[in-house]
């Protein structure tokens, strides 16, 4: 007699064909930090990323744009861990995906927001505001050439080209670079990507996932940021939009992307120089 693991476990199979796509992994340094696994029974007591609670790995609708579930995904729970890593270097976020075919065309979009000194492990979701710091959105104006993307070219459809095999699926792999001159702390890192397949539909596809980071470094800016609940509305010109056609321009939804000084010290007093010339 099957097991209620293995049961469940084939109920999830049957579920995550429909899968659109989730956080598996962040690397960092070299070294491999596990994200939440929805469908896994093995112990997550190390995960980075937050818990959610969407049984196919869908999206955030646009009706929820406004809800506490666009802030880290579906009734997303703190991580238990972070991952250490200095101001200005660089991470990978592997997002795994159950269909090779897998499309969703539009932006990836990054956030942090500071834990304060609650810690990420503890913060409370709704207090966090969140500062953009990097964003991708249309790579190049073209017509929608599903499933080649080599007209109009995405963020997401221009990662998807270097997607790889891996288990029952296949994952596609987001690099991002921490701001050098950020404050030392705890950070939620709001990774996001966004499919604009259906906007035309009022169904964009949001897939917020939050990842705790333990940044450090020198730095002293600590951007203002927002409530996550407030990034977006299903009227902005990168939600409610058509892409199937031939799109030159696309507007990425959300704040604008925060300020950070190039450089500090020396960088900084020549600019000081310049401005008063
Ligand atoms: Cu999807």
């Amino acid at each position: 007699m099957p097991s209620f693991t293995a049961l469940l476990s084939l109920a999830a199979l049957a579920t995550t064909v429909l899968g659109h796509g989730h956080v598996r992994r962040i690397v960092a340094n070299g070294v491999t930090y596990p994200g939440y696994e929805r469908w896994s029974n093995a112990d997550q007591s190390n995960t980075v990323s937050w818990q959610f609670s969407t049984e196919d790995e869908g999206p955030i609708s646009v009706a929820s744009l406004n809800s506490p579930d666009i802030i880290c995904s579906q009734n997303a729970v703190n991580a238990p861990a972070s991952i250490p890593i200095a101001a200005g270097s660089q991470l990978q976020v592997v997002r795994f995906n159950t269909i090779g075919g897998y499309e969703h065309p539009g932006p990836e979009i990054h956030y942090l927001a500071s834990c304060g000194d609650a810690g990420c492990s503890q913060v409370d979701k709704h207090g966090l505001q969140f500062f953009k710091f990097y964003e991708s959105g249309l790579v190049q104006g073209g017509v929608a050439d599903s499933p080649q993307w080599n007209s109009q070219k995405w963020a997401t459809t221009e990662v998807h080209k270097s997607v790889q095999p891996e288990g029952d699926g296949f994952v596609d792999t987001y690099t991002v670079t921490i701001p050098q001159n950020i404050r030392p702390g705890s950070y939620v890192l709001r990774h996001e990507v966004l499919g604009l397949h259906k906007a035309h539909e009022g169904q964009a596809e949001f897939y917020p996932q939050c990842i705790n980071l333990e940044i450090s470094g020198s730095g002293n800016e600590l951007p203002q940021g927002i409530p996550a609940t407030e990034l977006y509305h299903s009227s902005d010109p990168g939600v409610a939009i058509n892409i199937w056609g031939d799109l030159q321009y696309y507007q990425i939804p959300g704040p604008a992307v925060a300020g950070f000084s190039a450089k500090r010290g020396l960088g900084s007093k020549r600019h000081a120089r310049d401005i008063q010339h």
